[in-house]
């Protein structure tokens, strides 16, 4: 008889570590068929709702853990289909017992619909804004964004998937049915205790170097197994961690063909055989199921170092005791099914970032997390260019139309970097050129020493409600990694 999930996450408790057990494989723990967050499907309505509530998620079929989430869920959102070029009503509801701020993260849309910080939504209130979308098809996504509590309310469930779609994917021979050869992927790390409680409890080191959990949960869901038809798969991959950072890869050795960054399409699909993503960052990947055969998708060993690490992202295990490399989902083929795309397409027709930077102003962005931080009184222990972030100090203002090249460095560990209000281009990595991961459209980079980025800013954003720039890993955003500049 197989074991059962809950047999396992018995054993699991006595053990005191779910993923820790020698031996256990996602596979053998059989948590059920994986779920995709339902679809609200605005394309035609132009319209949707999202309502903040609380509830009780039963992670690992022991205690369960109250969550945060929207609409029918108790934890996350549904996955919203927009139109890439259309007006979107949206509607957020508090129905929590605290505000809670909502970001459209990956939109280009101005400073007074972007939701951040400067816009909470008070209990029992509604947030009603237009979206004015016009920018390519892309995976996006919204999560709070609230002064000092991102990731604290990340960790709860508040965040959700969006597509932007221009109905063309067939035209792209692009796999396009939600949940069935298209799946959507939020994968976040959650830590838990001898109950099966969801615990988030940073402490010094975590909010240093960023809170991890030792267990995966992907949409939601420990051990669920993903069934997918003979064929190309499409995997639109959302890292909605807070601070773990995830090196994928197909346990068959599958080769991964990246066909979008964050924020559109490339121009023609790329064979890796890993993939990094960082927190905040999307990649959508077609996988080849023609064969019939079973896979993992599995991250391996990647720790961001720190300043034991080095200074540097380390592909070993450091400090003994980090435990990273892990099984992330299942995929088993049903033969009886046939997927409508049988082959990788040689082009998708994005179009690469490629911008004119002549003229461009240089701006210098220095990530810091000084080990003086440690040791004061403060609870911003993070910085950017020697300030923590504060709500009432623009850092800076620049000119509506204006295109910048910025220099962001990332000083003693790995910072994933995200700009509201653009996409941006990623010029260099370290002096060098840019890996294939970072070539196309991004709104988040992972910067692991140092990286040029050229912006151009569209966007109106008033001093009011002006944009963000800041690290992705939650903690040192809440920490005050955080800045923000107007556009006018
Ligand atoms: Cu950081």
């Amino acid at each position: 008889m197989p074991l059962t999930r809950r047999d396992l996450m018995k054993r699991a408790g006595a053990a005191g570590l779910v993923a820790g057990l020698p031996g256990l494989s996602l596979a053998q723990a059989g948590g059920g068929l994986l779920q995709m967050p339902p679809l609200v499907d605005a394309t035609t309505s132009g319209a949707f709702d999202l309502l903040a509530r609380s509830g009780e998620t039963n992670f690992l079929g022991q205690n369960t853990t109250t969550t945060w989430g929207f609409n029918d869920q108790a934890f996350l959102g549904p996955t919203l289909r927009l139109a890439h070029n259309s007006l979107a009503k949206a509607s957020v509801r508090n129905s929590l017992d605290e505000p809670f701020s909502l970001h459209w993260h990956g939109l280009e849309i101005p400073g007074h619909a972007d939701g951040g910080p400067h816009q909470p939504i008070a209990t029992g209130a509604t947030w009603s804004v237009d979206l004015d979308i016009n920018q390519p098809p892309a995976t996006v996504w919204y999560h709070s964004h609230t002064h000092l509590r991102t990731a604290d309310h990340v960790q709860k469930g508040l965040a959700g998937a969006i597509q932007l779609t221009d109905g063309r994917d067939d035209e792209r021979g692009l796999p396009s049915d939600y949940g069935t050869d298209d799946l959507t992927l939020v994968i976040q790390d959650r830590r838990f205790d001898r109950s099966g409680r969801a615990v988030y409890d940073p402490g010094m080191h975590d909010r240093m170097m960023g809170f991890t959990g030792d267990v995966i949960l992907v949409n939601g869901q420990f051990g669920a197994q993903a069934v997918v038809p003979k064929g190309i798969v499409r995997l639109r991959l959302l890292n909605g961690s807070n601070a773990r950072i995830y090196n994928l890869a197909s346990r068959a050795g599958r080769t991964l063909h990246l066909v979008a960054t964050d924020t559109g399409f490339l121009d023609r699909p790329v064979a890796v055989d890993r993939l990094q993503l960082a927190p905040g960052e999307r990649a959508e990947l077609l996988l080849d199921f023609s064969d019939g055969t079973s896979d993992m998708l599995v991250s391996s060993s990647i720790t961001n170092g720190g300043m034991m690490g080095g200074g540097m992202m380390s592909g070993g295990m450091m400090g003994g005791s980090a435990r990273d490399s892990f099984d992330i989902l299942p995929i088993s083929v049903d033969p009886s099914r046939r997927a409508r795309i049988d082959r990788i397409p040689e082009n998708i027709g994005g179009t690469m970032p490629n911008m004119d930077i002549r003229g461009a102003s240089r701006r210098d962005i220095a990530l810091q997390s000084g080990m003086g931080g440690m040791f004061r009184r403060s609870r911003n222990q993070h910085s950017i260019n020697g300030n923590s972030f504060e709500m009432d100090r623009l850092n800076f203002s620049v000119q509506r139309g204006a295109t910048e090249i910025w220099t962001i460095d990332g000083q003693n560990m790995a910072h994933p970097f995200h700009v509201h209000g653009v996409r941006f281009q990623v010029l260099s990595e370290n002096g060098g050129p840019v890996s294939i991961h970072n070539s196309g459209w991004k709104d988040t980079v992972l910067v692991n020493g140092r990286a040029e980025i050229a912006l151009r800013f569209d966007h109106l954003a008033p001093a009011s409600t002006p944009f963000m720039f800041h690290c992705h890993i939650l903690e040192h955003e809440d920490g005050g990694m955080m800045g923000q500049f107007s556009v006018v």
